[in-house]
This record gives structure tokens, C-alpha cells and sequence, in this order.
């Protein structure tokens, strides 16, 4: 649709003042399913006034590539708000961190890291596994004293000792009081950070609860000190000869760039200073922690959902792993159904379904639209991925979407699937993700079905609207399949 008037603006919302208050007082939708309604009335892409801000809001892939990859740079701003800036001492981290040679410096470093640590290294599978088994010993437990469980802390822990090793070299035992503390400033933090702000608001004085600001800056300062507590057990410890984890290896950087000792060249002046380390860290720990556990309980939502899907993946496993040993990441290869379940999870409940506000860095366009320099753009991946034109049927949860027709081999069937984002902006954490979702999810299948207790009903699909979607609470059964029952799921 070329148009034939020259530039110009996006179809603008009228009644601003009503938008804005939907959001805050949480209309019966939450924003991803508000502005994808919208379109109906004002076309795939539209903008609209947030206090001063001008926002638009993507919901087409087409424009959603064009922002994140064709003019990825233009558009790889990050908008400051109140919330941000508390968790992140103004913008000192990498996820809401604005365009700057200090951002680029730390993702550089940390892409890194994640490589040595993560991806590239053997010692990941086996940290991820064995967490993986002790989950499985803890499931078996409940089910020998026939205890419904819910899952969420044990699968939290699990993640967080995974990104504990990554970042710290340490982990948590079960009912740590520290892992306690951080479960609750975590869900703190989840609860007010960029809430209804992933579309910030209005003058933020009017709207926003001080119970909330107060809440945040609370459970801020618990996650400040345990972020310290590491920094300085590691400043103490540290040698240049090791590099132990991603805390190392930033420290690492850090002296280098003091030893370099010009006045341009300082460890502060490239954001090397202490509060940008101790921010990074926070930001991989924190997305490390909510992520990927966030994904583990819909997917295991969605397999109580549908026990056929998990009888099928449970065969899968059954023919291609066997029952004598866990499986590994060798075997991903092999288990094509589990890995498309994987990916219809992340389409149809999309950790970050407005992912993280980017913002124009110059005046630039969107398709035909002029859009000027500042103007924050939100990129709809709740619209994307739901998409009727893109996918029959989208709230059906059909892993069989990303096979091929003899459902032997992996596809992506449609161009509006980015679950991790894309470009500049795009996901640090992928592969790292993904190895946990398939170590995690293969092991706890290959020895259990889970159900919830008869009698009760479904788990909701609904999410809760925050930084993340999340699902709500409820308890598991885990029956150990035969074969696996108790003695065979102790950690090794
Ligand atoms: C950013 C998805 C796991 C670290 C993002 C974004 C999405 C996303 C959609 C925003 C992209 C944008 O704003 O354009 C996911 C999903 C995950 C996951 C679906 C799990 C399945 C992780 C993990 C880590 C991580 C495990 C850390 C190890 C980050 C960071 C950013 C980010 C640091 C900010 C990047 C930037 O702004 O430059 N992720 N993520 N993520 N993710 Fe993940
Ligand atoms: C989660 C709560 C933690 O206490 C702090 C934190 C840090 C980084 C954030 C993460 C929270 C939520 C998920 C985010 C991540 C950075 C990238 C990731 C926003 C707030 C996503 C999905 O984009």
C-alpha cells in the first residue's frame, strides 16, 4: 500500500485520556489484547499519547521487522521511566539501558560470557541437568507421600541455581533463607517494574500507587545488597589467571580498562564503574530467574491441558532416549515433537508480549508512516503470534504447527513468530533458554505425568500482565511413569 500523499503520521487514538486510564485502572484486557483490538478500528499500526509520549504500537511482523531488524538501530533506543530507572540506578543495565557505547561495551562482554559459560561449554549441560534430576527426586518425593506440589518455587530454583552458576559460581539448597528472600523480591520486582510503563503512563505522580513505588524500592534494595554480597566475595577472590563466571569476566574488564590508566580510557568512562557491573549482573540474573521458569509452568500448563500431547512427546522420549539414562542435549536432534511444543508454548503465551519498549534514536519511518526522532514504538508480539491470518486457529495450542507434514522434521510456518525478538535488541539469553526448556522439560517428562488432583479444575490459561506474562498458581500430581518410581530419581 504505497501511499500517494507523501509522509504521513500514523491513525492517531482519540480519547488519550481514556487509554491511559484503562491501562492504569487494568481494563478487563490487559494492553497486548487492548491494542491488539484496537487495530480493528485504527489499522495495524496507530499511535497514541502517553502523558507527553508519543507511542506507537506495532501489531503486523512486517512492520514489527522492519523496526527491530531493517532500521534496527534507529530504533534500538530504550525510553526512561520511573520503575526502570529505580531497578536500574537510571539506566545502567542492558535490557532498559538506552543506545551507547557503554550498552554496546556491556552486551559485548556478556554475549561473551554466555558463551564460555553457556552455549559453548559442556559444564552448562551437566549444572543444567543435575538440577533438572533433583527437581525430578523432589517431584518423586511428593508423589510417594501422595502430595499435589506446586511447582513454582522448585522450578524457580532450578533456574535460579542454573544463572547462580553462570553469574556467581554458587547455587541454593533447598529452603535457603537467601532463596527465599530472593523469591519474594523477585516477585516484588515482577509485580510493579514497568507495570502498565512497558507503555509508560501518564505523569507517573497521578497514577502510580506509592504503596507500589514503595513496594519496588524495597524489594530493590534486598536484591542491591545480594548483588553486592556477590561482588565482593568476587573482588576478594578474584584473579586474572580464572575466570570462573560472568561476575569474573566483567571484573575482569573492568581491570583491564584501569590498567589502560589514561583519563579518557577509565574504567568509569567506558561503564565500567561499579553500579554498571553490579546492573548487568542484576539484569542476566533477573531475566536468567523469570524467563525461563515463567516458560517452564505454561508449558507445564499447557501439557495438563492436553495429556495427549504429553503422551506423545512422553513416546518420543520413550523410542529415542530409553529409560536408562537422562536425556541430553545430544538428543534434541532426535526429539523433534518436544522441541516444536517448546516452540508453540513461547508463540502462544509469549514471555514478553510487548517485549521491551524501543525508541527512535533519529526521525525515521515505519512502513509509510513518518515517525519522529524520540517516539517510543511498542512492538505487539501478542498480535504477531496471534495473527489469524498467520496462524488457524491461534488460540489453539498445536505444537503440530511446526512440523512438517510427516511431523518428523522442525519448521517455522509463518514469518510472525519471534518469540526471543530480533536485531540489535534481540534476546541475550536464547540459547541459553532454550538449552534449559529441553534439558528440564525431557527429564521431568521422560519419568512423570502430570495432572492436577481429581476434582480440581484446569489450570487458568489467562496470564497475569507484568514485566512478564505469568500464569497463575496451582498444584501438580506428578506420577512417576513406570519405571521411574522412587529409588531411581534420587540426584546423582
Ligand atoms: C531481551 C525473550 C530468556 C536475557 C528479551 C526480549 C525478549 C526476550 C522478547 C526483548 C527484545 C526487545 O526488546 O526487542 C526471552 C524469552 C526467554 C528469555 C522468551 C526464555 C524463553 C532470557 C535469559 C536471559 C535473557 C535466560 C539471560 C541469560 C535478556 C536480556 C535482554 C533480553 C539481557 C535485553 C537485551 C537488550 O535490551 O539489548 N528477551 N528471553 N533472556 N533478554 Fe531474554
Ligand atoms: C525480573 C525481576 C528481577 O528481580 C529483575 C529483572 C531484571 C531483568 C528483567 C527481568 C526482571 C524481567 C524480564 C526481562 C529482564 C530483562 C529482559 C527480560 C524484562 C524485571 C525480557 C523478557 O525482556
Amino acid at each position: 500500500r504505497m501511499s500517494v500523499h507523501g509522509p504521513q503520521e500514523p491513525p492517531r487514538l482519540p480519547s488519550l485520556p481514556l487509554i491511559g486510564s484503562l491501562l492504569s485502572l487494568r481494563s478487563p484486557h490487559p494492553p497486548h489484547l487492548l491494542f491488539k483490538e484496537l487495530q480493528r478500528k485504527y489499522g495495524q499500526t496507530y499511535s497514541l499519547m502517553m502523558g507527553s509520549h508519543c507511542v506507537i504500537i506495532v501489531n503486523h511482523h512486517t512492520h514489527a521487522k522492519e523496526v527491530l531488524m531493517k532500521k534496527g538501530k534507529i530504533f534500538a533506543g530504550r525510553p526512561r521511566t520511573v520503575t526502570t530507572d529505580v531497578l536500574t540506578r537510571d539506566g545502567k543495565d542492558i535490557a532498559f539501558g538506552d543506545y551507547s557505547t557503554t550498552w554496546r561495551f556491556h552486551r559485548k562482554i556478556v554475549h561473551g560470557a554466555l558463551c564460555m559459560f553457556g552455549e559453548g561449554s559442556a559444564a552448562i549441560e551437566k549444572i543444567i541437568t543435575a538440577e533438572a534430576q533433583s527437581l525430578c527426586a523432589i517431584l518423586s518425593e511428593a508423589a510417594a507421600a501422595r502430595l499435589a506440589l506446586d511447582l513454582s518455587p522448585e522450578l524457580t530454583r532450578a533456574v535460579t541455581n542454573v544463572i547462580c552458576a553462570l553469574c556467581f559460581n554458587s547455587s541454593y539448597r533447598r529452603g535457603d533463607p537467601e532463596f527465599e528472600a530472593m523469591l519474594s523480591y523477585s516477585q516484588g520486582i515482577v509485580d510493579t517494574v514497568a507495570k502498565d510503563s512497558l507503555v509508560d503512563i501518564f505523569p507517573w505522580l497521578q497514577i502510580f500507587p506509592n504503596a507500589d513505588l514503595h513496594l519496588l524500592k524495597k524489594c530493590v534494595a534486598i536484591r542491591d545488597q545480594l548483588l553486592q554480597k556477590q561482588y565482593d566475595k568476587h573482588k576478594v577472590d578474584y584473579s586474572d589467571s580464572v575466570q570462573r563466571d560472568l561476575m569474573d569476566a566483567l571484573l575482569r574488564a573492568k581491570r583491564s580498562a584501569e590498567n589502560n590508566n589514561t583519563v579518557e580510557l577509565g574504567a568509569d568512562s567506558v561503564g565500567l564503574s561499579d553500579d554498571h557491573l553490579l546492573m548487568t549482573v542484576g539484569d542476566i540474573f533477573g531475566a536468567g530467574v523469570e524467563t525461563t521458569s515463567t516458560v517452564l509452568k505454561w508449558a507445564i500448563t499447557y501439557l495438563i491441558h492436553h495429556p495427549q500431547v504429553q503422551r506423545h512427546i512422553q513416546e518420543e522420549l520413550d523410542s529415542k532416549v530409553g529409560g536408562d539414562r537422562s536425556p541430553q542435549l545430544s538428543d534434541r536432534g532426535s526429539l523433534p515433537y518436544l522441541e516444536a511444543t517448546i516452540r508453540e508454548v513461547l508463540r502462544i503465551r509469549p514471555v514478553a508480549p510487548l517485549l521491551i519498549p524501543h525508541m527512535a534514536l533519529s526521525d525515521s519511518s515505519i512502513g509509510d508512516f513518518t515517525v519522529r526522532k524520540g517516539t517510543r514504538v511498542i512492538i505487539n508480539l501478542w498480535s504477531l503470534h496471534h495473527d489469524e491470518k498467520e496462524w488457524k486457529n491461534p488460540e489453539l495450542f498445536d505444537p503440530g504447527r511446526f512440523l512438517n507434514s510427516e511431523g518428523t522434521g522442525l519448521i517455522i510456518p509463518s514469518a510472525s513468530y519471534l518469540p526471543f525478538g530480533a536485531g540489535v535488541r534481540v534476546c541475550l539469553g536464547e540459547a541459553l533458554a532454550k538449552m534449559e526448556l529441553f534439558l528440564f522439560l525431557s527429564c521431568i517428562l521422560q519419568r512423570f505425568t502430570l495432572s492436577v488432583p481429581s476434582g480440581q479444575p484446569l489450570p487458568s490459561l489467562e496470564g497475569k500482565f507484568g514485566v512478564v506474562l505469568q500464569p497463575a498458581k496451582y498444584n501438580v500430581n506428578a506420577t512417576p511413569r513406570p519405571g521411574w518410581e522412587r529409588i531411581k530419581c534420587q540426584p546423582c
